[in-house]
């Protein structure tokens, strides 16, 4: 497969940008070779500046639900290019996504927009803190909230002792706010809010984790984080970056029925642009500034591109309900064969082919994966003409424009590398 111009554009963009990129994990380190440089995307495909094409189960990092270029999300794009791109004052527009968000997910009864998942689920905890006047926060190894310092944490040495520092740059007094138990872990939450209940301020959990490989939460763990948080006066966060308008309309909160204090949103609400959003009980969004005097703010939140866009998304995924259980159905059809000695673990239309005979239920179970044939599986499937997400410990996502020869054409490739590697 021809690479030569991605590799030179590598090289060029090394000299001038960190690694190359603007995100790390588009860097392929987790999986080497060459990064192909994307010229467009189209429908189920993105085509790289060798001319190279490729089925994109990507999206974006789940954004693109619809599909590169879809119609209706461009057209609005375009029809806001006509009367401005930004004006740092309140437009209609953001009222009504905001009205479609709480239509969607009604435990978001007020909603504040803002530019990416981190700064979503940042300013949830710091509202979390200033609610309950409390400092700690327990999150789940494996699970990723964005970039935010506390939540850059890696668990401490005994079960329910604070976190440490995961990354230069994070001062021991940040991390040491934070727990990271172990996801699904039943007894690790109990200790801990055994140990810490009066000062723990917020719970937040990736409802289905997506950044340790896809993990499903066990019969029972959502609940019981709901029931402990309500008892103690801890503040739940249910962080649906990837989940929301994913997993369901209502991304897993409808899916697995469990009402949260505080959700975050991303990716999908933003239809491809930037756009991210948290919210939630009332009597504790009330407390945001300017209305509270828990301070978050931005220039470009809710800036007419970008809401336009998640307006036409968010519009059509209510108008087209089928949407989930056919993209459902290709997810399947795309990932769930596998052989003995492979873990499929899928929810919906988010999947992770996992290299390890499982259960993976949690980061100890997924780290167990064989990192090595998941390249040789990465590239087996790259070469033709499929691309996975370039990590093991990522999700992939299939869009409604995945068609049945997309999905058919996926499996195929992937029983020949079970058979012939
Ligand atoms: P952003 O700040 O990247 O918009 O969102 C952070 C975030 C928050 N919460 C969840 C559950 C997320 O999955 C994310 C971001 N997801 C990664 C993909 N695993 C984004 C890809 C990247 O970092 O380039």
């Amino acid at each position: 497969m021809n690479l030569s111009r991605s590799a030179a554009l590598l090289e060029r963009g090394q000299a001038v940008i960190p690694g190359g990129v603007n995100s790390p994990v588009r860097a392929f380190r987790g999986v080497g070779g060459t990064p192909p440089f994307i010229a467009r995307g189209e429908g189920s495909r993105i085509y790289d500046v060798d001319g190279n094409s490729y089925i994109d189960y990507v999206g974006s990092w789940g954004p693109l639900i619809l599909g590169h270029r879809f119609g209706a999300v461009i057209e609005a794009i375009h029809s806001v290019l006509d009367v401005g791109t930004s004006f740092g004052a309140p437009t209609e527009r953001e009222i009504e996504l905001a009205e479609e968000i709480r239509g969607a997910v009604p435990s978001m009864e007020l909603v504040r927009l803002v530019n990416s998942g981190t700064e979503a689920t940042m300013s949830a905890l710091r509202l979390a803190r200033g609610f309950t006047g409390r400092d700690l926060t327990i999150k789940f190894e494996g699970c990723y909230h964005g970039h935010v310092d506390s939540l850059l944490v890696k668990a401490g040495s005994g079960m329910a002792t604070l976190g440490i520092a995961d990354t230069a740059g994070v001062p021991e007094s940040f991390a040491s706010t934070t727990l990271a138990l172990p996801f699904n872990s039943f007894d690790a939450v109990e200790a801990a809010f055994g140990k810490h209940a009066s000062n723990l301020a917020a719970v937040i959990v990736e409802p289905v984790a997506g950044n340790m490989g896809c993990v499903p939460p066990r019969p029972g763990f959502l609940e019981l984080l709901r029931e402990l948080c309500t008892r103690h006066g801890t503040l739940l966060i249910l962080d649906e970056v990837m989940t929301g308008f994913r997993v369901a309309l209502g991304g897993a909160q409808e899916r697995f029925g469990v009402r949260p204090d505080i959700t975050t949103l991303g990716k999908v609400i933003g239809g491809g642009l930037p756009l991210a959003a948290y919210g939630g009980r009332r009597e504790i969004m009330r407390r945001i500034a300017p209305e509270g005097n828990i301070y978050q703010a931005g220039t470009l939140s809710g800036n007419p591109l970008a809401v336009s866009a998640g307006l036409a998304m968010v519009r059509h995924l209510k108008r087209h309900p089928e949407i989930y259980s056919q993209i459902e159905e290709r997810a399947s059809a795309a990932f769930d064969a596998a052989p003995p000695g492979v873990t499929v673990n899928r929810i919906g239309s988010m999947a992770t082919v996992f290299f390890t005979p499982g259960p993976v239920t949690d980061w100890e179970s997924a780290k167990r994966s064989d990192t090595n044939r998941f390249k040789q599986f990465f590239h087996f499937l790259l070469e033709r003409g499929i691309y996975l997400p370039p990590s093991q410990f990522e999700a992939a996502f299939v869009s409604a424009a995945h068609s049945p020869e997309d999905v058919s054409y996926t499996a195929r490739v992937m029983a020949e590398f079970f058979a012939t590697t």
